[in-house]
């Protein structure tokens, strides 16, 4: 093996960050490329073509469509795995769930090219879905190999136009009906790790490149549907109204207060999705979805706030007169990170003196899912202005560089453990 340590090669990175960036560019420097999208799957293919043909992964995806490349180890033991998700929200940037997916297949190529003779398998995955989508399943690749979405659940799934969720699964290269195949254990996966943009400002403000995450947040998405009363808009009197747009924004004001009453940044509080039928200028509206989302840093605090909101708008059902209805979409707890991990991470950091800041995260990541199984870590690199899911999602390559290094060096030295229970 040559002398010098192993060490990326960026401009070929950005090449290929070009590249991809292309797939579902809305031209203004952002990407609209949701699950299911022609986007979508034009960027699977590119990205299978990467990982066989570029750098020489042996390339399948699974029933539930993660794309993954393999480059096997000497010894028969668990894989280490790089990766993150390569769908984006709507109109969203380039930076997010993709960066992480070409740094996994950087660290790999780099040390395939190196020479660096491995014992466990090194892979590189790219999660199905993500990100919300019409289908109301989120990180739905990482939590079916996690054995949180079971195959009797996916198989009846529509999206909001009655396309069934086997469809877009079959398009994009998996088999619903093979789900129990999809799922993964601590003997496939040894260690999971993930390379994220912030989307936050502390490292921008700190002046730090790295952040080393500790923990993922709870996240909790509940469907209320307000019924009121459709009429007409001038000759109904405001006492003789059921106005379920304004029941709506009630609610979305009573969330707000909630949040800002725990007086902490570990507690956050959206109504994300707000729609209203008929709507129409001359209609007072007859009905109104909400989408709310309460996320924080233990599921004490998010249970509480979901249930003073659910007394909140029974208070405002009654004062209205409308009617309710609650859905219960989501309800993932926070999760801690591999504290093995972490250290290797910061021990990696001190080598190469790279300043780094540890971190709680208020995105949820396919991480999360990964954890509840085996060992994952990520790390985070400056989001410019704390700007994402939008078009001006930017982050500085030579950031970038200093993580793939970084995870370089964590990957060789995990490479020599065959167990990470202390
Ligand atoms: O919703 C999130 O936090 C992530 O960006 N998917
Ligand atoms: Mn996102
Ligand atoms: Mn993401």
């Amino acid at each position: 093996m040559p002398n010098l340590l192993p060490t990326c090669d960026m401009l070929h990175f950005m090449d290929r960050f070009d590249r991809i960036s292309k797939i579902g560019s809305t031209g203004d420097g952002g990407v609209h490329r949701p699950f299911g999208s022609t986007a979508d799957l034009e960027l699977r293919d590119l990205l299978q073509h990467i990982a066989r043909e570029e750098i020489g992964l042996e390339v399948h995806v699974d029933p539930i469509a993660n794309i993954w490349g393999i480059r096997l180890g000497s010894e028969n033991l668990p894989a280490i795995v790089l990766g993150s998700h390569h769908d984006s929200v709507p109109h969203g940037g380039r930076f997010d769930g993709p960066l992480g997916i070409l740094v996994a297949l950087e660290v790999i190529q780099t040390l395939k090219e190196y020479g660096f003779h491995h014992r466990h398998p090194l892979a590189f995955v790219s999660f199905t879905a993500e990100e919300p989508n019409p289908f109301d399943v989120s990180t739905m690749g990482s939590r079916t190999i996690a054995g949180r979405l079971t195959k009797e659940h996916l198989l009846q799934v529509t999206d909001w136009d009655g396309r069934s969720l086997q469809d877009a699964i079959t398009a994009a290269g998996g088999d619903l009906t093979h789900i129990p195949l999809a799922r993964k254990s601590k003997s496939d996966i040894f260690a999971f790790l993930e390379l994220h943009i912030e989307q936050g400002r502390r490292l921008e403000l700190a002046k730090v490149p790295i952040g080393i995450v500790t923990g993922i947040c709870g996240i909790y998405r509940e469907h209320i549907t307000v019924v009121g009363e459709a009429n007409h808009a001038g000759t109904t009197m405001l006492r003789d109204r059921h106005d379920a747009l304004l029941a709506g924004a009630q609610i979305a004001l009573a969330l707000e207060e909630l949040v800002k009453a725990a007086q902490t940044d570990g507690l956050v509080g959206t109504v994300g999705r707000f729609t209203i039928t008929p709507n129409a200028a001359n209609i007072i509206p007859g009905a109104c979805d909400l989408m709310v989302e309460i996320r924080g840093a233990t599921s004490d605090a998010i249970h509480r706030t979901a249930q003073s909101l659910a007394k909140a708008t029974t208070a405002i059902a009654k004062q209205r007169g409308v009617v309710i209805t609650h859905d219960v979409l989501l309800d993932q707890t926070p999760q801690p990170l591999a504290p093995e991990l972490i250290e290797l991470m910061k021990q990696a950091a001190h080598t190469q003196t790279i300043p780094f800041q540890s971190l709680f995260s208020m995105a949820g990541h396919d991480a999360t899912h990964m954890a509840s199984f085996t060992h994952a870590a990520m790390l985070f690199v400056p989001s410019i202005g704390g700007k994402s899911h939008c078009k001006d999602e930017f982050t500085e390559m030579r950031d970038v560089e200093l993580a793939i290094n970084l995870l370089i060096q964590t990957v060789m030295k995990l490479d020599l453990l065959s167990s990470l229970d202390i």
